[in-house]
């Protein structure tokens, strides 16, 4: 699973970028291989489940603070989109690239509208946040429908002729997008389109499609950034009037707790609502200045600076995440080593005991018997899907069991 970090330029997609992935508290060398330079590596921010279970615990893939279980995800920084992107303006074709891997999107608005539809400075509340999030996503739009556009005549010839299925072309037209033949089988029902007749399908249906296939694969929120400044009050209430997911957001004030916290000047965890100075003689009076305004301006504003949400809830809500803790020792809660539930691994909502035993080891799913459910010790089945937060140990005849 990986979220992408977009919006028109200017609008702090780099400072969220940089303040989600800033490893502010001691986090071990995770094994993350091949990472590209604009992908990240932030955290997930849930409620262990060491305290309920009377234990502590020894994490390995992931971090335990004071019963806070910081599991590692992947972000991907987006380059910036224009108008015009799906023409190959600006960065387009970069953007559109780098967004195709993404399952879902934070979408990075300026609430304080204080940069205009290109990214450009004006003054703070003369440029409307609205339109900058149906330009980003019109783009978008318009560069898929290019995608299917383009050939599109000679594709409905041929399909006609051979009876081969649209629905089969679709779905492998957009497969670098993560879009499976389920997706364009859901859309093209919903949309009431006539798989047998694609050449009577109308541009606007086309664009349709495209819109529904986007917001089918690639779910967003709204990060309404620079949430500080006092212009953006209006432009929030604007954004939720919409009725979409709307998270304020104060990116640099998340990058300055973070670095604060990481030199010991402050007490603070991504995603706390608070946080506390620790040794107020060892701040400058910038530094202090700077702090007083983050807690004015964001923490007792919005109850936190909406980083850690956003990207909560972006795997969460929207991609339906939830948290599994595999243990060997379903009464120790432990591993081989002993270690006390050693991980903690994201997966996604649906997955059943099987899948944990695949995403282990292939082994241990291989020779799977069943599962054991560590809280009540009941077995459960291949396909008994799993619940967030649920600890559960796999039994295997295989090499591994
Ligand atoms: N007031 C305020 N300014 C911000 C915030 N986040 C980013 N900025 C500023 O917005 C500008 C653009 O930020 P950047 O992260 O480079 O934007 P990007 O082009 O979308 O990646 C910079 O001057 C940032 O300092 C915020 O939360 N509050
Ligand atoms: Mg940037």
């Amino acid at each position: 699973m990986l979220v992408g970090v977009v919006g028109k330029p200017n609008v702090g997609k780099s400072t969220l970028f940089a303040a989600a992935t800033l490893k502010d508290v001691p986090i071990a060398d995770y094994p993350f291989t091949t990472i590209q330079p604009n992908i990240g590596i932030a955290h997930l921010r849930t409620k262990c489940v060491c305290r309920e279970m009377g234990v502590t615990d020894s994490p390995r893939n992931s971090t335990c603070i004071d019963g806070v279980r910081l599991i590692p995800v992947k972000i991907v920084d987006v380059a910036g989109l224009v108008e015009g992107a799906a023409q190959g303006r600006g960065l387009g074709n970069k953007f559109l690239d780098e967004i195709r891997q993404a399952d879902a999107l934070i979408h990075v608005v300026d609430a304080s509208g204080s940069t205009d539809i290109e990214g450009r400075k004006v003054p703070p509340g003369s440029h409307d946040p609205l339109g900058d999030v149906a330009m980003v996503e019109h783009e978008f739009d318009l560069w898929a429908f290019g995608l299917l556009k383009k050939d599109w005549e000679k594709v409905y010839r041929s399909l006609e002729q051979s009876g081969g299925k649209i629905i089969d072309h679709l779905a492998e037209r957009l497969s670098g997008l993560s879009v499976t033949l389920a997706d364009v089988e859901l859309v093209i029902q919903r949309l009431h389109l006539r798989t047998e007749k694609p050449s009577m399908w109308t541009d606007e249906q086309l664009l349709q499609f495209v819109i529904e296939i986007r917001k089918l694969t690639k779910p967003s929120l709204l990060a309404a950034n620079k949430a500080d400044l006092p212009a953006s009050l209006p432009n929030i209430e604007k954004l939720k009037r919409t009725g979409r997911k709307v998270i304020p957001c104060a990116s640099e004030a998340e990058l300055l707790l973070r670095r604060a916290a990481e030199h010991g000047l402050v007490e603070y965890l991504p995603g706390d609502g608070r946080f506390a100075v620790k040794n107020p003689e060892r701040l400058s009076q910038a530094q202090s200045n700077a702090l007083k305004m983050v807690d004015e301006r964001v923490m007792r504003v919005f109850g936190g600076t909406g980083v850690q949400e956003a990207i909560n809830q972006a795997f969460f809500d929207l991609l339906k995440a939830i948290v599994v803790f595999p243990v060997e020792d379903e009464t120790k809660l432990s591993d081989k080593l002993g270690r006390i539930l050693p991980d903690a691994f994201i997966m996604k909502g649906g997955s059943t005991a099987l899948d944990l035993a695949r995403t282990v080891h292939s082994e241990l799913a291989e020779g799977f018997l069943y599962a054991i459910d560590a809280r009540n010790g009941k077995r459960l089945g291949a396909d008994h899907v799993l619940g967030n937060r649920d600890i559960v140990k796999i039994v295997s005849g295989g090499k591994r069991g």
